[in-house]
């Protein structure tokens, strides 16, 4: 039988984390519920390349697809799975299915069954629970499959007072948990920031007047999958010139022409985790004067950010550090006129710097956990991961801001793990200084 590529011990302790947590919230006898990502057809019978939904993942390190995992914490039966059915032919085409045996042996659920027998199981499984975690309102064919379990329970509870099941959001309570990240997983966010890193310096190493931003992406997938990485986290941004200023260009399809610089936006996966490196380095080797002022500038607030992220600050102390010290430059570069302070109580720099300093990272690049408790911004606190990504981008048809300076798209970023005392610059290794990227 094939063997599960990671550490299964890792899942069986985040279950237990998520079960501790539920019981420390006094909450008794709830399940949840975790759909598996569908294959989706490309064209005719080729599908996409499948990537696991991230807490099914998280959660049980199972990677087929179309798959249901039900957590049932503090019963005797607590991780049941349903998956598809061993397929002699279909595995010939496809690859190796895990079936309900693997399910126990090498994912340890409890009890294991196919698919089709999902809607009358379910049913019962559920049916003495005190609530229901599932992510409802995200997917409409699984809203539907639970619809018609939640009318089984609700016909098999007839008249006994229990009503229908409360539906609370899997996404919110699986988020809280995954916001802070345990050391094991604190290894494998560094070895994933580790892996971009070394895509970008190969990237940085390629580059030249006259190759395309597609080449480039190459050379970028090229060394991530020579280290092990099976994917990018999110489609790699290559932003030549004025591509730049859109902020999730996708094209990458553009001649990199001399004088100009090109945004790197990109980041390796290793086991679920990302890593998210910008940065931004002339084409030709070597800044012009506008360039290395704009991009010095830039730099120094990217390092003054980074710097402040600690225990207790907030997301928007972040921004508000980081829209001054654009909005400085803008005025000081002539694209803004006014006082600084009420050119930032006007929103004016929205059109130069439209997105916020960071976001949380970790399996997703735009990883889960709330910004907000109780209505107020959320502060930072150790075993967070977060970007810090300060960017300026001047449209090339912009007509206030000096020529020069049109199509001028600039975004530095590297990767933060917050800790007791300060924070760990996890994307330290990958150049940024004028120095090296002229160099490199
Ligand atoms: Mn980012």
């Amino acid at each position: 039988m094939r063997k599960p590529n990671y550490n299964m011990t890792l899942f069986e302790e985040r279950r237990i984390r998520l079960r501790e947590s539920l019981s420390e919230q006094k909450v008794k006898d709830a399940a949840i519920v975790i759909f598996a990502n569908r294959e989706l057809i490309r064209n005719n019978d080729v599908p996409y390349s499948f990537r696991q939904d991230t807490n099914f993942f998280y959660l049980t390190g199972f990677e087929e697809p179309d798959s249901v995992y039900i957590f049932r914490p503090g019963h005797k039966e607590e991780n049941i799975m349903f998956v598809r059915k061993k397929d002699a032919l279909k595995e010939t085409w496809e690859g190796f299915r895990y079936g309900t045996e693997g399910a126990r042996k090498e994912f340890f659920m409890d009890d294991a069954f196919y698919l089709e027998e999902f809607s009358t199981k379910a049913a019962s499984l559920l049916k003495d629970c005190s609530r229901v975690y599932f992510d409802l309102f995200s997917d409409p064919q699984n809203d539907a499959t639970m619809k018609t379990i939640f009318e089984k329970i609700k016909n098999l509870n007839h008249r006994s007072g229990r009503g229908t099941l409360p539906v609370f959001s899997s996404k919110e309570v699986i988020g809280e948990q995954r916001l802070f990240k345990s050391s094991d997983e604190v290894a494998l966010l560094k070895k994933a920031c580790e892996i971009t890193t070394q895509g970008h310096i190969a990237v940085m190493k390629e580059a030249k007047v006259g190759m395309n931003e597609r080449a480039l992406h190459g050379v970028f997938l090229n060394e991530i999958m020579k280290q092990g990485s099976p994917r990018e986290g999110y489609g790699g941004i290559f932003a030549t010139g004025s591509n730049a200023t859109t902020l999730h260009y996708v094209f990458n399809d553009e001649e990199m022409k001399d004088g100009e610089l090109i945004l790197v936006d990109a980041g390796a996966e290793h086991e679920f985790f990302t890593g998210d490196i910008t940065r931004t380095f002339p084409v030709n080797g070597k800044f012009s004067d506008t360039q290395k002022r704009i991009y010095g500038t830039m730099l120094e607030l990217q390092k003054s950010l980074v710097a402040a992220v600690k225990p207790g600050v907030t997301f928007k102390e972040l921004n508000s550090q980081m829209t001054r010290g654009v909005t400085e430059l803008l005025v000081k570069e002539g694209v803004l006129q006014g006082e600084v302070d009420e050119l930032i109580d006007q929103q004016s720099f929205t059109k130069y710097i439209p997105h916020g300093v960071g976001h949380f990272l970790g399996m997703d690049v735009h990883d889960a956990g709330l910004t907000m408790l109780k209505g107020e911004p959320r502060p930072l606190a150790a075993g967070m991961a977060l970007t810090i990504e300060p960017g300026i981008y001047i449209p090339a048809d912009d007509e206030v801001a000096p020529k020069a300076l049109r199509g001028l798209g600039i975004r530095i970023e590297d990767n933060i793990l917050v800790t007791e005392n300060g924070n760990i610059n996890l994307t330290a290794d990958c150049p940024k200084s004028i120095e090296e990227l002229e160099r490199s």
